[in-house]
């Protein structure tokens, strides 16, 4: 930086002649005509040079100067004293939980270097959910959850009971580790900790509230989303990869507030640089407002005298790993080091005793800043604001780890560890208590520091966070409704993704159902034939249409709007899937359900944004997930990194998805109106993961008889009854496409080896496999009873023969039903990597066209007696395979 030429004042007189031209036009004409005429300058020197004369860094020093700062309401000694007892309940009970088993784990310096971010927001900003206003969104920061119990049981929400229990959730209603809905439901609304899932949620919930609030459907207005922070987890690309959606649509209802104390959980985030430097041009060129929040208000005096610009300078040099040395430390260090580096600065702090240097705060640790700086941020309008606010990790601990690199991970402090806390907080708790088992502090309900916590909270809306369900149900659509796809082709061909577009067009026909459909795209609409509702329900822009789209003219051109319906996301699977899991949680967030249909390549499903699939379902998100050309040999022509024959196996994972891949229009049909009964109507914490493909073939009518709907929904239902009475007779299974080429197996069978195969359609290996371990473990728990038996056992009672299953994914996915086949089960998937051919080819190659069933049914058959081997030799000859290729999934 020394060497910089453009950092080096050469002629200090005609500098000072310049800023005084600029104060003098700032104290007569205003900043705005200051920034006007910077920006000519601006102008012209970028005509001179190409260059910008701007760093996107501005000093390190607050954005706020302290004559702009509003001034914080309340009551300033309660407060301290409510938030010191959060602080010391929020450290015991991590203490408690690890004296009682050692190891249960919880983090208490992240907390401590939180706490006043916090509590100024809950005594003045966070608004609760009302029947008037569905209140503010808070992504809290996973780690330092104690402090949000800690508050709670100040609040008698919780007691002593339930802060023992944290972490201890199986056999008592424990604490959840982290912000946990699912454990939790009515106390978390959005769950963090996985690094990154929060910012990036947080972007898109902000978004959501603007799009239910521009097409009509919810107010919006005062709501705002904050998402809280660590500066480490600023490193994951999901934390900073969609800040240019907020700052392009103007979020002003979205606050982010970094907690930069500097460390993470190895060490520091930026030893070598500044953290906070880094974050300001990352927002600011992303379009936010950037509030830096670097130093306490005692710190002001200070930078008041510092004419030559030496302090600031000394703070722009020192690197974040010296400012971390600095707070583990004390103030002689501080003295010695910081101020010690220059004379001057030496001097300015003379009069100064250590102790007071020592107590020269950062900013995020003093309320007055905390508050102008959240003051400014929920009045800013027009850009998101990110506050960047520097503390210290472990404030207040002192020797157990204040500012040290193990502070992340301690769990412990000792006796004389708490005692020292206890006196830097004046928390009124004795020796002799904290010798004993160090206890929990709160006043009772009728002390006046209860009542003011509680007429704060009062006043905005009531206990936060809280989380409430009270959205409306919606109705389910008469099967009818879908009486086109259910009517089948009539011979035309057709892919199940068309049959998809149908049904949702469909659905977006029917009263008091068709607004709360979100359509959701990440620039694959034209892929999945959905192209058509760009027009019919326009493309959600925050500002319309600025333009004349090059389609004007046709008839089914690209139509923005302020009120458009389709979230068309551009290539963002992350965005796209928050912005599901935004609609998706609606029914909790705004009370209203909305019903999201995420269509997407199914490859760059879960398998790219499986964690934010995780956290979804830990929201209880509710909604649809369309994998579009599904299929490892489906979809043909695209190779290795787009044939998905795993998604399904993904997707088995999330306890609350229903998956399904089925074949034909009219299983969709019926799946998709299930899943509205159970999401919307029952409002079951389910959500729905279904795969179409790109291949086009005839699709029936919904077959007559008894069960059919059933069989669809429980994951098989028998497709093909042969006529045939011969000894040989074969049970063949398949989903999706594959399940084309089982019906010509079967065909073959008959036709050239003389077995009688029946088909079955498996709409879901996934959810039978549920069925049957529930099954098995009724049957474990309960001996003696009648055995119950699993839908696939029931459903193959009273037929003959081996059992063979096909499909486009892997063999884990039909071999997940192995268990409750109740016979021989040979299983062909499409285990290996993708590659580009046409179908039949790769049909071949992963051995699951109809020859390789075909050829699968002979050889069980064989293995049973019941067909002489040679004629399964015969077949492999017959269809030319050869016996001794490698297997499909290592080449
Ligand atoms: C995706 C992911 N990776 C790793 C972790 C483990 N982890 C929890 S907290 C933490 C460090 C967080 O540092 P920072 O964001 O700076 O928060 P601080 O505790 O310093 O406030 C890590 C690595 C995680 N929770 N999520
Ligand atoms: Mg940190």
């Amino acid at each position: 930086m020394a060497d910089d030429p453009t950092r080096q004042d050469i002629d200090s007189r005609e500098t000072g002649e310049w800023i005084d031209a600029l104060e003098a036009v700032i104290e007569h004409d205003g900043v705005e005509r200051a920034q006007y005429l910077i920006e000519r300058l601006a102008e012209r020197f970028h005509r001179h040079s190409g260059q910008v004369p701007f760093r996107l860094t501005t000093e390190y020093i607050n954005s706020i100067p302290p004559e702009n700062e509003a001034r914080r309401p309340g009551d300033y000694d309660m407060e301290r004293k409510l938030k010191s007892m959060v602080r010391w309940n929020a450290a015991v009970m991590v203490v408690r939980a690890n004296r009682l088993v050692a190891g249960l784990g919880g983090h208490i310096g992240s907390y401590q270097s939180v706490a006043n971010l916090w509590e100024i927001g809950f005594n003045n900003f966070f608004h609760a959910p009302t029947e008037e206003n569905r209140g503010d969104l808070v992504f809290f920061q996973g780690h330092s959850s104690p402090g949000i119990y800690a508050r709670a049981y100040l609040e008698h929400r919780l007691d002593e009971q339930d802060l023992d229990n944290f972490r201890r959730e199986v056999e008592t209603p424990g604490l959840s580790s982290y912000p946990h809905p699912w454990l939790m439901p009515e106390f978390w609304c959005l769950p963090t900790v996985s690094m990154g899932l929060g910012p990036i949620m947080a972007i898109y919930q902000a978004r959501f509230m603007k799009y239910l609030h521009n097409r009509g459907i919810l107010d919006g207005s005062g709501r705002k989303v904050w998402a809280f922070l660590g500066d480490g987890e600023t490193d994951e690309p999901e934390s900073l990869g969609a800040l240019s959606l907020a700052g392009r649509e103007k979020l002003d209802n979205l606050v982010f507030v970094v907690n930069c104390n500097l460390q993470r959980l190895d060490g520091p985030v930026r030893g070598n640089g500044k953290i906070i430097q880094e974050l300001e041009t990352q927002f600011r060129g992303a379009g936010w407002r950037v509030i830096k929040l670097i130093t306490g208000r005692n710190w002001d005096p200070l930078l008041a005298k510092d004419d030559k610009g030496l302090l600031r300078k000394r703070l722009m040099e020192a690197v974040d790993g010296e400012f971390q040395t600095f707070k583990a430390r004390d103030g002689a260090f501080v003295r010695e080091h910081f101020f010690g580096k220059y004379p001057e600065l030496e001097e300015l702090v003379a009069n100064m005793t250590d102790e007071e240097i020592w107590q020269l705060k950062r900013g995020g640790h003093d309320p007055f800043k905390v508050y102008a700086a959240y003051h400014a941020a929920v009045h800013h309008t027009g850009q998101p604001t990110v506050i960047l606010a520097k503390t210290v990790k472990g404030y207040g601990m002192g020797d157990a780890g204040e500012g040290q690199n193990i502070i992340h991970q301690q769990k412990k402090m000792d006796v004389e560890e708490l005692k020292h806390f206890r006196d830097r907080f004046r928390v009124p708790v004795s020796d002799e208590e904290i010798e004993d088992q160090p206890p929990y502090h709160r006043p009772d309900k009728d002390s006046p520091e209860y009542k003011y916590l509680k007429s704060r909270r009062d006043a905005l809306g009531g206990w936060f966070p809280r989380r409430v369900t009270a959205a409306e149900p919606l109705e389910t659509p008469d099967l009818d409704t879908f009486q086109l796809v259910l009517d089948g082709s009539k011979g035309r061909e057709m892919s199940s993704t068309m049959a998809f577009v149908r049904i949702l067009s469909a659905l977006l026909k029917e009263k008091g159902l068709k607004e709360r459909i979100v359509p959701i795209v990440a620039d694959e609409a034209r892929t999945f034939g959905m192209e058509g509702l760009f027009r019919q329900l326009g493309i959600y822009s925050p500002v319309g249409q600025l333009y004349e789209p090059v389609d004007a003219e046709q008839l089914l051109y690209y139509k923005e709007a302020t009120d458009g319906q389709i979230l068309q996301e551009g290539i963002t699977e992350a965005g796209a899937f928050s912005s599901w899991a935004a609609a998706g949680t609606a029914y909790a967030n705004h009370g209203i359900s909305m019903v999201p249909f995420f269509v997407f390549y199914s490859m760059f499903g879960f398998q790219r944004v499986g964690d934010l699939a995780w956290a979804a379902a830990d929201m209880q998100a509710r909604g649809f997930l369309i994998g579009g050309t599904s299929g490892r040999t489906t979809l043909n022509g695209e190779g290795l990194q787009h044939e998905d024959g795993q998604s399904h196996i993904q997707a088995s994972v999330i306890p609350t998805c229903v998956a399904y891949d089925p074949t034909y229009g009219y299983e969709l049909a019926v799946i998709i109106r299930d899943g509205m009964r159970r999401m919307y109507t029952e409002q079951e914490n389910v959500f729905y993961y279904i795969t179409v493909n790109n291949e086009n073939y005839e699709h029936p009518a919904l077959p007559e008889g008894q069960g059919v709907e059933e069989g669809i929904l429980r994951g098989m239902y028998p497709l093909r009854k042969s006529a045939g009475r011969k000894k040989a007779r074969v049970q063949l299974l398949g989903s999706g496409t594959i399940l084309l080429e089982v019906l010509a197996a079967a065909e073959l069978l008959e036709a050239d080896h003389g077995v009688d195969a029946d088909v079955w359609s498996v709409t879901s290996f996934t959810e039978l496999r549920k069925d049957g371990l529930s099954v098995d473990r009724w049957n474990l728990l309960h001996p003696g009873e009648e055995r119950r038996a699993s839908w696939v056992e029931r459903s193959l009672d009273g037929t003959r023969g081996p059992v063979v299953a096909a499909t486009d994914f892997m063999r884990a996915f039909p071999d997940q039903i192995r268990s409750w086949v109740p016979r021989r089960y040979q299983v062909l998937g499409t285990d290996g990597f993708g590659r580009s051919d046409t179908r039949e080819s790769l049909r071949r190659f992963f051995e699951v066209d109809r020859y390789h069933v075909a050829l699968a049914a002979l050889a069980a058959l064989a293995e049973e007696g019941v067909v002489e081997e040679k004629r399964v030799r015969a077949a492999i000859e017959k269809y030319g395979i050869d016996p001794e290729r490698p297997d499909p999934w290592t080449v």
